[in-house]
């Protein structure tokens, strides 16, 4: 009898940290436009391989143009402060910024992503830089800035990407 209830006792653990595993390969960022109104989704999983697949759907951007897609080092999306509270890029390893420049890049930078004629952005992006809970370049707690121009991968410190008009932080 002893044998049998250690058993369950053990499956049970088994079962419930499978669960809490599971959990922490998911991530959610609802972004907040300009006017501090919700205004989009980004649902992050993480890879057996390593890096981050994000799925994203951001309303109320400038139509038919490509913007900066960034992750920002800082989990603060503050609409007042125009989202300054998110802080510089994530950038882990000290690199330059851009994904085109000599001593790039930072582990936050992702390439343009296009807006359609409605100003909403879809896409669904691998982003093979990141991890989402890994210890140095988890980018779970930190934002995800949509900017008004499109990042140069080459301007210093931040690809000359304007505004920013919608954030999301990582949860
Ligand atoms: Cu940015």
């Amino acid at each position: 009898m002893k044998t049998v209830l250690s058993i369950a006792a053990l499956a049970f653990i088994a079962v419930s940290s499978a669960t809490v595993a599971q959990d922490r390969q998911t991530a959610i960022a609802d972004f907040v436009g300009g006017t501090g109104k919700a205004s989009g989704r980004a649902t992050l999983t993480a890879a057996a391989s390593g890096g981050v697949l994000i799925e994203v759907e951001v309303a109320g951007l400038p139509a038919n143009r490509w913007v900066a897609f960034h992750v920002h080092e800082t989990g603060s999306c503050d609409a007042a402060g125009h989202h300054e509270s998110a802080g510089k890029h994530f950038n882990p390893t000290n690199a330059e910024h851009g994904l085109l420049a000599a001593k790039g890049s930072h582990a936050g930078d992702i390439p343009n992503q296009y807006v359609g004629q409605d100003g909403i952005l879809r896409a669904q992006i691998f982003d093979g830089m990141v991890t989402l809970d890994g210890k140095t370049d988890g980018i779970r707690g930190r934002a995800l800035i949509v900017h008004a121009n499109s990042d140069d991968y080459r301007s210093q410190p931040a690809g000359d990407a304007g505004e920013r008009l919608a954030c999301g932080v990582i949860k």
